[in-house]
């Protein structure tokens, strides 16, 4: 019998090439692992069944690469991609990386500097498109401030604002098939950064001049780094139908930018928000934007991205057996029960209903006393989850 919990195309698994291309290099630390070439790592995707890779354009092009170097490692890329099978769903920028962007990109004091953050995104969006990108993805970890004394964060929102206008203009004016997708993220590099938590970008987005094309792309780590549930931050995005993008991985509250592979920490949170994805039918790709323990090699780096999928296949697994389980859906099925004596006051506005609903009277005393029987349903998916159920 084949491995239930194998990836296949239709999962949609990704990977960034700086995710299983991470070196280990740390804030305190070298890198422990030699670094592999693209075409090494589309290889390595390929090897583990991975469906796509994503990148930002300095994971494959280098920052000072000639025209003739870029068509060249272009080329090889494509090779790679047409030998494997494996597509690239999402493209980036790397806004953070290169010291110029030490104050920001699209928020930088420096002009120069704002105007140089959009020449080299356009020439990201290029390289994208060519390779095939459909969503392209807006992380601005300098994106902010260290001391307020430095930028006025209103500033800083109309720049960023102005930015995203003059680059979604740009997309429409060359004919691209390509819709933006933002990442936020509370801090780190940055000690504070601008629209730090996937609400705060629903926000912003409906201030720019082509929202329809703008979502996001929420991160697990991201949205726990800010004390917050993450599954409610993606209910949010998708009832907008802003949610173009995921990254997936793991993270402990209140340390630093983790990364960890998914569900390996936060099981009961990964599970419901795997059974969120598949019962409303998200169809984009599931990114796992983590990357292995710096305590291992390449073979612990496949033993990672197996990991990210297989666990995201057991959860997908354990959701369908929830929405199975007669006992969790009699108890759903109890606790939302409605003998339809409300219907009266459903639907449209209007004065009799005012009126009605005004002076109805209410079984205070009851509705105060009904025990939920949630204690019961959550331990039966936690049963569940720990596979004695
Ligand atoms: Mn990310």
């Amino acid at each position: 019998m084949s491995d239930p919990y194998e990836p296949q195309p239709e999962h949609k698994f990704t990977f960034g090439l700086w995710t299983v291309g991470s070196t280990g290099r740390d804030q305190f630390g070298l890198p422990v692992r030699e670094s592999l070439s693209p075409v090494q790592l589309v290889h390595l995707l390929a090897e583990v069944g991975a469906y796509g890779v994503n990148f930002h354009d300095n994971d494959l092009v280098p920052f000072n690469a000639s025209k003739a170097e870029r068509d060249q490692i272009v080329s090889d890329f494509k090779k790679a991609l047409a030998a494997t099978g494996l597509v690239v769903p999402m493209a980036t920028t790397n806004l953070f990386n290169h010291s110029i962007f030490k104050d920001g990109a699209f928020t930088a004091n420096d002009h120069k500097v704002r105007k140089f953050a959009l020449q080299k995104t356009m020439q990201a969006i290029d390289l994208g498109v060519e390779l095939g990108a459909k969503v392209f993805v807006f992380w601005g970890g300098r994106e902010g401030v260290e001391s307020d004394a430095t930028k006025d964060p209103a500033l800083g929102l109309k720049r960023y604002r102005d930015a995203l206008n003059f680059l979604s203009d740009y997309v429409i004016d060359q004919c691209y098939d390509l819709k933006f997708a933002l990442e936020s993220k509370p801090n780190e590099p940055r000690g504070d950064i601008f629209l730090p938590t996937t609400g705060a970008m629903l926000g912003f987005i409906e201030t720019l001049d082509h929202s329809d094309m703008v979502g996001v792309n929420p991160e697990f780590a991201h949205e726990v780094m800010a004390g917050l549930n993450f599954l409610h931050a993606v209910a949010q995005a998708w009832e907008m139908g802003k949610l173009f993008h995921i990254d997936l991985n793991d993270q402990n509250v209140g340390r630093f930018d983790q990364d960890w592979r998914f569900g390996s920490y936060n099981i009961k949170q990964s599970f419901f928000l795997v059974k969120f994805l598949e019962d409303v039918g998200y169809t984009g790709s599931r990114h796992f934007d983590a990357h292995a323990y710096r305590t291992e090699d390449y073979e612990g780096v496949k033993d990672f991205a197996r990991g990210c999928m297989r666990t995201y296949l057991i959860l997908k697994e354990k959701a369908a057996r929830f929405n199975a389980d007669q006992e969790i859906q009699e108890l759903l099925k109890a606790i939302n029960a409605d003998d339809g004596s409300m219907s009266d006051f459903d639907g449209e506005y209007s004065p009799e209903k005012v009126s009605k609903l005004k002076s109805h009277q209410f079984d205070i005393q009851t509705l105060s006393q009904r025990g939920l029987m949630y204690e019961r349903l959550d331990q039966l998916t936690i049963d569940l989850l720990l596979g004695v159920r």
